[in-house]
């Protein structure tokens, strides 16, 4: 059955997300390591309110309940995140069974009520040990990342089939380690040398990923990036406008989707570098440029471009007017989810694509006297993104999937608690969840496959 104007097509994966250090807390037991974000949040000022991440949602205790609301609310496919210090505290060196041993409670919870796992094998929670050496800097990340790849693959090769080996590569590199006062942990700036080099490290921990998980996955086993593309959206959906927006796309991306795809780096990239260009060891390019099964984005707003008056990609930047979510950078652009998997299909040759992430954050109310959160903004963004996205599909793009960001309220990195972005209303004091209306619209869309 062809996709119509409502109905997604037959096998479509409907999920929910979230990550690690976001929900779980628990953030020193069972020999849990430091990682940069417990570190960044001892930093004053780094964190609204001066929040951290204990205890985020109580997960590692009330993991069984979350499983049990998200059945009931009929999701079976969930995103999540294995937290690379609970195994390894210090990055390389000693395995800590008792990490291995939560996350195998946890997928065992997660069989029983019927729902898949997709696990992101790095949300961003470094090992601390290793960002004193280096961090991402280092080749020793890479290094240690394809050890730790390599343990977690191989344990839960039984359990899990979908794999993703790193989350948003811009927001642990550029946005923790560039120019300015970079808000991401660990929040240090380095040479634009530098700075170049950690998109190569991530890149390269990309394709040990990936070998981890042909090596040992077992059967069945697929593997992927996530990537925070830069989505490049014509102004209007003219042919001159969609040139520009083509080209515009190629270069954002040409780092990271670019290099992975085309297995090096383009002469404008290293042109554009100059003598800042990444060191890039033989073999590098092979590891890679593996080929995955599928690429995942993460949309939430992207870039308008139109031809220029030279002919040229020119960028239009929002004004303090245009419509928002309560995270300042959140702008409603909902034909990101027609033009990111239509482009990264067509330049980087995707096959397969799943949007790993689309959600939006709110200083959402409390439940009300009914025992209510009517979030009908929330309802409506994903109504209008999900529409621009079957759109898309219906056009070509090759979307497999979709999860929403997120299953619950969490710990929004640095802007701590009070921005919410869940389907599900968290109370930090109880941790009481409440299904907000979004969960439940959200929970009607799975069970018919079609926007409601
Ligand atoms: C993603 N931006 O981060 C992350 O993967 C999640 O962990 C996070 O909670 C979620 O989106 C909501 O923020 C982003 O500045 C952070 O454009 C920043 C941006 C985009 C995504």
């Amino acid at each position: 059955m062809p996709a119509t104007a409502h109905s997604f097509p037959p096998r479509f994966v409907w999920g929910v997300a979230a990550a690690a250090p976001q929900i779980e807390g628990a953030a020193t037991t069972a020999g849990k390591g430091e990682s940069v974000w417990d570190r960044l949040a001892k930093r004053p000022g780094a964190i609204h309110g001066g929040d951290t991440l204990e205890p985020a949602c109580d997960h590692y205790r009330l993991f069984k309940k979350d499983f049990a609301l998200m059945r009931e609310l009929g999701v079976k496919n969930y995103r999540l995140s294995l937290a690379w210090p609970r195994i390894y505290p210090q990055g390389d060196g000693p395995l800590n069974r008792k990490g291995l041993d939560f996350y195998k409670r946890l997928f065992d919870a997660m069989g029983e009520n019927g729902i898949t796992p997709w696990v992101t094998m790095f949300h961003w929670d470094l090992p601390q040990a290793l960002e004193d050496r280096g961090g991402w800097t280092a080749r020793l990340a890479p290094e240690a990342f394809g050890r730790y790849a390599d343990t977690i693959v191989s344990t839960f090769s039984g359990q899990v089939k979908n794999w993703i080996t790193l989350n948003e590569i811009r927001c642990f590199t550029l946005l923790a380690h560039g120019p300015g006062k970079p808000g991401k942990a660990p929040a240090r700036p380095v040479s634009a040398q530098l700075l170049n080099q950690t998109y190569h490290h991530a890149i390269l921990a990309h394709g040990l990923g990936v070998r981890a998980v042909r090596e040992h996955g077992g059967r069945g086993a697929r593997v992927g990036l996530t990537d925070n593309s830069d989505i490049c959206t014509p102004v209007f959906e003219t042919p001159a406008d969609i040139a520009a927006a083509r080209a515009w796309f190629r270069r954002r991306n040409e780092h990271i989707l670019g290099a992975i795809s085309d297995g090096g780096y383009s002469a404008a990239y290293l042109r554009r570098c100059g003598a800042d260009r990444p060191v890039v060891t033989k073999g590098d390019f092979d590891l890679i440029s593996l080929p995955t099964d599928f690429l995942g984005l993460n949309i939430y707003a992207g870039t308008f471009v139109r031809a220029g008056r030279d002919g040229q990609p020119e960028e239009l930047r929002p004004n303090a007017t245009y419509p928002r979510a309560d995270s300042p950078w959140l702008h409603w652009h909902p034909q990101c989810l027609y033009w990111g998997p239509r482009l990264a299909a067509e330049i980087n040759g995707h096959k397969a694509i799943y949007i790993t992430e689309n959600g939006c954050g709110y200083d959402d109310d409390a439940p009300d006297a009914r025992g209510e959160v009517l979030d009908l903004h929330r309802r409506e963004f994903t109504r209008a993104y999900l529409r621009e996205l079957q759109r898309g599909i219906a056009d070509g793009a090759p979307v497999k999937g979709y999860f929403h960001w997120s299953f619950m309220d969490n710990f929004e990195w640095e802007d701590g608690y009070s921005r919410r972005f869940g389907l599900t209303h968290v109370d930090y004091k109880t941790q009481r969840r409440t299904p907000k209306l979004s969960a439940h619209y959200y929970s009607e869309i799975i069970r018919s496959n079609r926007i409601v």
